[in-house]
């Protein structure tokens, strides 16, 4: 690499071209003429990695020389995408290696294309992730991520006759990841089964017999920072047979029980779990539970006794925050490692833990928060099992003196009750800090969910609204807007994103407005050129694109899209000459492979679909899409095309909502209920700048209370509504009359649990109040223009520097924000 000694934006255009020519010269042993676009991808992602590389070796050497306080992230999901474009803007050379590619006749997007989303992780949570280890490396913060590296990452979806099929996802195509270091020196070994002897001649002693082995190697991501030569790094673990336990084989031992072993091994890290809101008390699930947080810690606790002599000093020099309840045996396990291989005692050893550790809620659906069955936990892990029995014994007991006689309370705050240890507990039980992710979801933990824990521990209770990398969803997603905004309020908001609240004068420059909308027609061809290609539907590019893309999920509600678009379509059947702003309806998103209802709401969108974009009585006025494979590449394509973002969950049931701000960011506007962090958008863009609808969340959650709700009130009242519900199962759809059955009878037999009648009528206006207004390009611009320039404060370098302030009381300066 000529460039070896380089900072690299200093490299030029030519250094940039022979080094990757000699890239790939060397990777694959033959001329450039002969390489396809993949083995092109492969040797610039591998000169990138190569220049990242050195700006970590000095990175780490700093750090082990200034000690700062090391931050890490569990959490078993990292949703990145792709790296390429990411790494080349974040080192500074994403122009240099565009020209020195075209030079060679090469397209950088072509080889941009090439790469994988890497796609461990299932929606909003993980890809949370991902967005905070990009803050946190251009912060500066000495943050690490520790995940899994799973085989197969989120499914592939292929929609078949209107359904989806899930196809395995090889991201891991050619068997390894071109960003990854395998690291065997820093393996460690993982505790399986067994039982634990107590030996109590002298001190205490816990002995872990018979257990099986399971080698946990970690694989580093690096992760640069944004121009500034820091990289912090992503470790993913990977589960490897212990060749000693293999070999017993080989030594005339049980074949059957090692080949068992073998593939219990292989089979840890397989796949990811493919339930956003719902957890499967399977017990691979908790194998891969426990298999994260001990390699993690075990890890980061060998760093950290190499730097340092005395245990008190943890809290103050390491903080392991607990992504959602899925690493929260870190609890046992962190008091296990100070306990049976430092040797403290039990106080000593939980006072260090909490004051260590961290907790992150993300939802409130009952329905995900975990709870495993004692039997289960006791089996799989004898001596963490050990742990948490004894963490529940004292935690109940210091309820009891504060609470004397209060069973109930007791009850509903144990970490051990009806036979299932209930993981929020145990996390909250063993953090010093527990967050929500939006400000009504906080206040909703502190009021109802976890309103005990609150008025024993209110100290304890914090809120951190999420927050993307503007970087990857602004900066490097839409470009053209970048630019724009570059040149209009100078490059600083990229280190500032606040600073885009400078461009909010140019709401009444009709010039300025007439670019932004030139960008979006711009962004709208690429996406409509994409489905053109892709799905052979001609889309209107004047038309309103109306984008709902996420999980797909009851309380999400895209039922209630499809229900006003039902409407829609029927008023223009009744007189095709209807005057309404033509519309394109996108969908995308997953629904997990067991969710019976969501599976059939993506075979009603593509019902509709049909129906709607097959009837030239309608003159094309409305088309709907549901793209497939919705993954964070296609956001990056649809979010900057986008000019209205649907936000319609039942109040109360988004945590926080994340698409909503990447929305937001590319100037789209909100259609919304006043749910997760809608109210904090609706709060900085302005009321006049975001259209909301529903039912608050406080009445959602006093009908949940106290009842008072009849779906078939307001069914037997609105003509409009009932001919639409009507229409699922009166034969308007050419399929069998059953196929959405389930629809019918969860709005009607069920008492429509997620409000979709109730919040019709006002949704229908507020989707008409939407149209009104974009009819006049200059005030609907505006509202583009407010969105985006108040979208800074989402932006989750802030949200970073909450938790590095507020929750890890780190040592090293962070930009203060202001709201
Ligand atoms: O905090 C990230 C993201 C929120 O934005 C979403 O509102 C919330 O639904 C999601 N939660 C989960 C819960 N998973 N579990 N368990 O994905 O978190």
């Amino acid at each position: 690499l000529p460039a070896q000694n380089m900072k690299p934006e200093n490299i030029t255009v030519t250094e940039f071209k022979e080094a990757f020519i000699a890239k790939i010269e060397a990777m694959h042993g033959k001329p450039l003429s002969q390489t396809s676009d993949r083995e092109k991808f492969q040797a610039l992602a591998a000169l990138v990695r190569d220049l990242i590389s050195k700006n970590l070796i000095t990175t780490n050497s700093q750090r082990a020389k200034e000690h700062p306080k090391q931050v890490y992230y569990l959490s078993i999901e990292f949703l990145l995408g792709r790296l390429l474009e990411t790494n080349l803007v974040n080192l500074g050379i994403r122009d240099t290696c565009a020209k020195a590619l075209s030079l060679l006749g090469i397209e950088l997007g072509t080889l941009i294309d090439q790469e994988e989303d890497a796609g461990l992780g299932n929606g909003g949570l993980g890809r949370l992730a991902a967005c905070y280890l990009d803050s946190m490396a251009a912060i500066g913060l000495a943050g690490h991520g520790c995940g899994l590296r799973y085989r197969y990452g989120l499914f592939e979806q292929r929609i078949i006759g209107g359904y989806q099929h899930e196809l395995p996802d090889n991201w891991l195509k050619d068997r390894s990841y071109v960003w990854e270091y395998r690291r065997p020196d820093e393996k460690v070994a993982v505790r399986f089964g067994g039982a634990v002897r107590v030996q109590t001649n002298g001190k205490t002693r816990f002995i872990h017999e018979n257990y099986e082995r399971v080698i946990a190697v970690p694989y580093d991501v690096p992760v640069a920072g944004y121009k500034n030569e820091i990289v912090n790094t992503l470790r993913l673990w990977s589960a490897e047979v212990d060749v000693s336990h293999h070999n017993c084989c080989i030594h005339g031992n049980d074949c059957n029980s090692v080949i068992g072993y073998k593939h219990g091994v292989e089979s840890l890290t397989d796949i990811l779990y493919p339930n956003d809101t719902h957890y499967e008390g399977k017990v691979l699930r908790l194998k891969q539970q426990y298999f994260l947080v001990s390699a993690s810690l075990q890890s980061i606790m060998k760093s950290f006794r190499l730097h340092h002599h005395s245990l008190s000093e943890l809290p103050d020099t390491i903080a392991v925050h607990i992504n959602d309840t899925h690493p929260a045996l870190a609890v046992p396990e962190l008091m296990r490692i100070l306990i049976d291989d430092c040797g403290l005692g039990w106080d000593d050893a939980w006072d260090l833990t909490v004051r260590t550790l961290s907790y992150t809620n993300h939802t409130v659906l009952p329905e995900a928060l975990e709870k495993w069955p004692v039997g289960m936990m006791e089996h799989l892990l004898p001596r963490i099992y050990m742990i948490i029995n004894e963490i529940n014994e004292r935690y109940c007991r210091q309820l009891w003196d504060k609470f004397p006689g209060d069973w109930d309370r007791i009850r509903s705050m144990a970490i051990i009750a009806d036979n299932q240890v209930h993981m929020a507990h145990l996390a909250i039980a063993g953090s010093h800090s527990v967050n929500g992710v939006a400000e009504i979801h906080t206040q909703i933990l502190k009021k109802s969910v976890m309103n005990n824990f609150y008025t024993h521990t209110p100290g304890k209770f914090t809120n951190v609204t999420n927050g993307i990398t503007h970087r990857r969803w602004l900066l490097t997603a839409n470009p053209m807007l970048a630019d724009l905004i570059t040149e209009t309020i100078g490059p600083d908001w990229v280190e500032y994103p606040c600073n885009l609240a400078q461009l909010a004068p140019y709401a009444k420059d009709t010039g300025f407005l007439d670019t932004l909308a030139n960008i979006k027609m711009h962004n709208k061809l690429k996406l409509a050129k994409y489905i053109k290609a892709k799905y052979n539907v001609v889309v209107d590019v004047k038309s309103i694109f109306d984008s709902h893309i996420k999980r797909i999920h009851a309380y999400k509600r895209q039922t209630l899209n499809v229900m006003h678009i039902m409407d829609l379509y029927n008023r223009l059947r009744e007189n095709p000459n209807l005057d309404i702003v033509p519309r394109t309806f996108i969908f995308g998103g997953k629904a997990a492979p067991g969710y019976y209802r969501a599976k059939k709401t993506i075979k009603l969108i593509n019902t509709l679909a049909d129906k709607i974009n097959n009837d030239k009585s309608i003159k094309d006025k409305i088309k709907v899409l549901f793209l497939e494979n919705y993954n964070v590449s296609h956001a990056e394509l649809i979010i900057p095309a986008s000019d209205a973002s649907e936000q319609i969950s039942t109040a109360s049931r988004e945590a926080s909502g994340t698409g909503n701000m990447k929305f937001m960011m590319n100037g789209a506007v909100t259609i919304g209920t006043l749910d997760g962090a809608n109210i904090e958008i609706r709060n900085a863009a302005g009321a006049d700048n975001i259209f909301v609808f529903g039912l608050s969340a406080e009445e959602v959650l006093n009908y949940y209370r106290y009842g008072g709700y009849n779906a078939w009130d307001i069914y037997n009242s609105d003509p409009r509504l009932k001919t639409v519900v009507d229409q699922l199962v009166n034969g308007f759809f050419p399929v069998d009359p059953d196929e959405f059955r389930t629809h019918h009878e969860a709005l009607l037999r069920h008492n429509d649990e997620y409000f979709l009648l109730k919040d019709f009528a006002s949704y229908v206006a507020a989707q008409c109040r939407l149209a009104e207004v974009y009819r006049d390009k200059y005030i609907w611009q505006k509202m583009c223009l407010m969105n985006i320039a108040h979208s800074g404060w989402f932006s989750s370098d802030r949200t970073f520097s909450e938790y590095a302030v507020d929750i890890w009381e780190m040592d090293q300066p962070v930009p203060i924000w202001r709201r």
